[in-house]
């Protein structure tokens, strides 16, 4: 892209030097060249990040959905912008053409406007993998509403909690959700969600499964007569840079999910540059990433990042297992994908399977691989890249957070090299360092530390949606001007890192992030139950599971435990997503407590994970005593 080319090893050293050197120039060459701007900015950078204060661009206005759709009308009018495969293998695939797309989001914009959605007003998009997702993704950013997509596998009290938190008036959702053999009711998971939330205004349900559904009278009402009657032009509303774009919830180690907030500019320049490098996408390639847009992933790489590009980017509503284990490499054989981007827990599960699901398949398009959201394991790698890649694919292991926006230490295929189980090296613009237990940061090779960005970059997420102070003390208190990612890494003895994991409390269960203080929530809901703790323990497919200790009350103490079990994991489902569910429960007369009253969850984890014999040092705990219980009764 732009005048900083990276087409080989040395030009990446050398655009690496210059983005460090002046990363204001930098990004300011790149912003130039490659997008719509109404007006340009005045200042490039503003920053201090001691007070978690970031402004990128400062004054210029633009549209993203500008950038994304109408620029390329006027010569890509019928390429095919989105590529939508269905659920069920009898289904046709939508090709949604550029032109197509640029109707479908104006009218939809539209009736947002016409139910009075205006700039700046929250709307929360509740739907499952099908093309009126993106549709209303995009037509919020065309009319500035903020959107707040929460991914469709969530329960009703997870989607309540969200849509209060930043006061949504509108929930765009639909009858139901087709996920593989099941059928999901999602708009009775919306109606029991409304019953805690008074903000919400109105209702827009798309249909998909056409099941039986109810409509509140003034409240919901079907989306497809709105659309029918909506005008298919649609002034978009010009954004300044620092405009919110959207609201994205992620799990925090303690309390409420952090509303992470992104803003307009610095996220579009950010995630278009990095698709374009990481993916090395060329006109006419089929791109795929598997995610679900409910994810940072999806809103990055499948939506905004692609379409910034005027790719065509592959959209799927069903899962890798369905109607078998083949789905996956069907797709990329029907429509020939070039690139493909998926999570290391589908690709453990895959390679679980009969070999013969892969190998039946052509998969000769391919010419990039992609993983994201957790550390890969060897195994894995080599699998994918044997089996999928046939050794000819780079994989690009793609290292970022949905506070970081966009990818941050990643391979550039066919440019710089790749190593199993290493993201490598970070993008141009992108500062890593690695911290040590003092705040002191730890230079040269061969080196562990927390992973921290010494420097801002455009994408990075501006707040946390109503709560500034917890976004700073959770980001950029522990190590005073730089902004803390939570994470470990490594970097060996030529400067690539290897990310290693959390190393705060939130476990990645199957590449989801999940919190364990609302799941402990939930289970001290159950009334034997009088305390929990939840720890991560390795998993051969989901990465890590999930292990809870659970002390119950007297009057659990006689109850049947198998039945209790059943009833702390149905507990976790309603309130938190059969995903949270825990694979095992011990129940404990104690939990391992420092004198301040924190859970221990270090020597948990060991024993969970079965390595007792190196405990560390635990007689700084107010009860020793009771680990010895807790290892026995394992
Ligand atoms: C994109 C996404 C973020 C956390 C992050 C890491 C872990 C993500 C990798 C990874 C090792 C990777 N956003 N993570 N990618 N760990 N290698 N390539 O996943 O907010 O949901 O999660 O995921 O711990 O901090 S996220």
């Amino acid at each position: 892209m732009g005048s900083y080319k990276i087409d080989n090893l040395e030009q990446y050293f050398a655009t690496y030097r210059s983005s460090v050197e002046n990363p204001e120039s930098f990004w300011e060459t790149i912003a130039e060249e490659n997008f719509v701007w109404r007006k340009k900015w005045d200042k490039v950078l503003e920053h201090n990040l001691k007070e978690a204060e970031v402004k990128w661009f400062l004054n210029a206005k633009l549209n993203i959905t500008e950038n994304c759709i109408d620029r390329h009308l006027e010569t890509n009018a019928d390429k095919t912008a989105i590529l939508w495969e269905p659920n069920d293998t009898e289904e046709k695939p939508r090709h949604i053409s550029y032109k197509e797309l640029h109707e479908q989001v104006s009218k939809f914009a539209n009736v947002l406007r016409e139910k009075g959605i205006q700039k700046g007003d929250r709307v929360c998009i509740y739907l499952p993998m099908i093309p009126e997702l993106a549709f209303a993704v995009l037509a919020c950013a065309r009319i500035g509403a903020i959107h707040s997509v929460v991914f469709a596998g969530f329960s009703s009290t997870a989607l309540a909690t969200r849509i209060n938190d930043s006061e949504c008036k509108m929930v765009i959702t639909s009858d139901g959700a087709f996920r593989g053999g099941k059928t999901i009711d999602l708009k009775k998971i919306v109606d029991e969600a409304l019953k805690e939330c008074e903000c919400v205004e109105t209702v827009l349900v798309a249909e998909r499964t056409k099941s039986n559904i109810e409509l509140v009278p003034n409240r919901d009402f079907l989306l497809q007569p709105l659309l029918d009657n909506a005008s298919q032009h649609c002034e978009p509303e010009i954004m300044d840079a620092e405009d919110p774009l959207f609201i994205l919830y992620t799990s925090g180690s303690t309390g409420k999910p952090k509303g992470m907030l992104h803003t307009t500019a610095g996220y579009m320049v950010y995630a278009a540059y990095t698709f374009k490098n990481i993916f090395q996408y060329q006109e006419n390639d089929i791109y795929w990433c598997t995610a679900d847009v409910g994810w940072i992933t999806g809103h990055s790489y499948i939506l905004y990042g692609p379409l910034a590009n005027g790719a065509t980017t592959v959209m799927f509503e069903g899962v890798p297992s369905y109607p078998d284990f083949g789905r996956f490499w069907e797709i990329v054989q029907k429509h020939k994908i070039t690139q493909f981007y998926t999570a290391p827990t589908a690709i453990r599960a895959l390679a679980k399977e009969n070999l013969d699901f892969v190998e039946k398949y052509d998969l000769s398009s391919v010419k990039v691989l992609g993983t994201v959201g957790e550390p890969i394991n060897e195994e894995a790698w080599h699998w994918y890249n044997d089996h999928v890649g046939k050794k000819k694919s780079p994989i690009v292991d793609t290292w970022w957070q949905t506070e970081t926006g966009g990818i941050m230490i990643s391979p550039i295929p066919y440019v710089t090299p790749t190593k199993p189980t290493y993201a490598t090296l970070p993008l141009p613009g992108i500062q890593p360092g690695l911290m040590d237990e003092n705040g002191k940061e730890i230079l040269g090779n061969q080196v562990e530390g927390r992973l921290c960005i010494k420097f801002p970059w455009p994408s990075m997420a501006r707040t946390i949606w109503g709560n500034h102070q917890r976004y700073k003390e959770t980001y950029f208190t522990a190590f005073p001007g730089t902004y803390f990612t939570g994470d470990g890494a490594l970097r060996d003895e030529v400067g690539y890192y290897r990310i290693t994991g959390r190393v705060d409390d939130v476990i990645i269960v199957s590449g989801h992030n999940l919190g364990t203080a609302p799941i402990e929530d939930a289970i001290n809901e159950h009334p034997a139950v009088a305390e929990s703790a939840i720890v991560g323990f390795p998993h051969d497919v989901k990465g890590n599971a999930l292990y809870g200790y659970v002390i119950l009350k007297e009057i659990g103490e006689g109850r049947n435990r198998e039945n209790l079990k059943k009833e702390i994991n149905q507990e976790i489902a309603d309130k938190i997503g059969p995903i949270a569910k825990l694979d095992k429960i011990q129940f404990v007369s104690g939990l391992p407590k420092t004198r301040s009253g924190k859970i221990m969850r270090r020597i948990l984890r060991k024993i969970a994970a079965n390595e007792t014999e190196n405990l560390g040092d635990i007689s700084t705990l107010l009860n020793p005593e009771v680990v010895e219980g807790i290892i026995k009764g394992k």
